[in-house]
């Protein structure tokens, strides 16, 4: 199933990245980033729904765009591609594990340390003061795919809340950036998993972990951009390779 020299790459490595994106919770039964643009929304580029712009010019439509994504993410669960991960993390000698996602299905696995380049649905702050803005407990009132959603208020300035995402055209947290950048160039092998590597400046990562001599994996169903950069491209589903990937370490 897997060439004898990955396997003898990820055995002998001291430090691995993994980087993820949406195709990793596909199989949570969370659309991909670009599948999420479904029902009202599936008019709207991501990159316009997913910015500060397109927040400011139809608050209603994004917010219930979000809402509509964290009640998916409350509402499902980590599958075995993420618990995978938690696994991998135990058996090698180093692994930092790097997000573009914005659920929390790793965590909710048992991954320690994540490092969420993009932020998180589940903390939203005030578009004008950037208080933390803490949700009620019950679940958002799920719009069916194609509803606007008023955005909540600040309890300090009466402003939007807005999602505690990075939007296009916003700048990425700087500390888990450096950390990102810094791991992908002393990696020994980095594992891309279930991102199509459209989105900068995170599809950098794997190429600066080329450039610094590590052995690039990428698990995909689908061709990337980065079917050229990495050595081995594993062409299928993150939950039905990566366990079997990660017994096959093991052994
Ligand atoms: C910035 C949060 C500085 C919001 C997201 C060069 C350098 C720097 C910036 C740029 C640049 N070129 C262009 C830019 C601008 C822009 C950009 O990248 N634009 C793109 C569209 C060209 N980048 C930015 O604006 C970034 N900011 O650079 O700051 C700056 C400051 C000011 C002005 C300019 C620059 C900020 C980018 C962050 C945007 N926010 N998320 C939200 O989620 O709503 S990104 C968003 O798309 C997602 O979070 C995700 O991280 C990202 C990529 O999506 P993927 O995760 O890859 O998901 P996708 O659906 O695309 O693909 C899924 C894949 O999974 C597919 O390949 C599929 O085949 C596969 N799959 C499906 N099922 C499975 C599977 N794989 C495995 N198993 C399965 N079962």
């Amino acid at each position: 199933m897997f060439a004898e020299e990955l396997i003898t790459a990820i055995k002998i490595a001291r430090h691995i990245v993994v980087l993820t994106g949406a195709g990793v919770s596909a199989e949570s039964g969370i659309p991909t980033f670009r599948d999420a643009q479904t029902g009202l929304w599936e008019n709207f580029d991501a990159t316009q729904l997913a910015s500060p712009q397109g927040f400011q010019s139809d608050p209603e439509l994004v917010w219930g765009w979000y809402e509509w994504r964290r009640a998916q993410v409350l509402g499902a669960r980590p599958n075995p591609a993420h618990y995978a991960i938690v696994q991998f993390a135990e058996q090698v000698e180093q692994l930092t594990l790097i997000t573009q996602n914005v659920d929390d299905l790793h965590e909710r696995a048992g991954s320690p340390n994540v490092i969420r380049l993009h932020g998180s649905l589940h903390q939203p702050r005030c578009f004008a003061c950037a208080s933390p803005y803490a949700f009620p407990e019950a679940i958002p009132q799920e719009p069916a795919a194609g509803r606007r959603l008023p955005p909540s208020r600040c309890p300090h300035c009466n402003d939007y809340i807005r999602p505690g995402v990075v939007w296009f055209g916003e700048s990425l947290p700087e500390a888990e950036w450096r950390r990102a950048e810094l791991a992908a160039k002393a990696c020994d092998v980095l594992l891309s998993i279930g991102t199509s590597a459209l989105v900068w400046p995170a599809a950098q990562l794997p190429i600066d972990a080329a450039r610094h001599g590590a052995v690039v994996v990428q698990i995909n169903p689908d061709q990337t951009p980065l079917n050229a950069v990495a050595r081995y491209n594993i062409q299928g589903k993150a939950g039905e390779i990566l366990p079997g990937l990660v017994d096959a370490v093991a052994l």
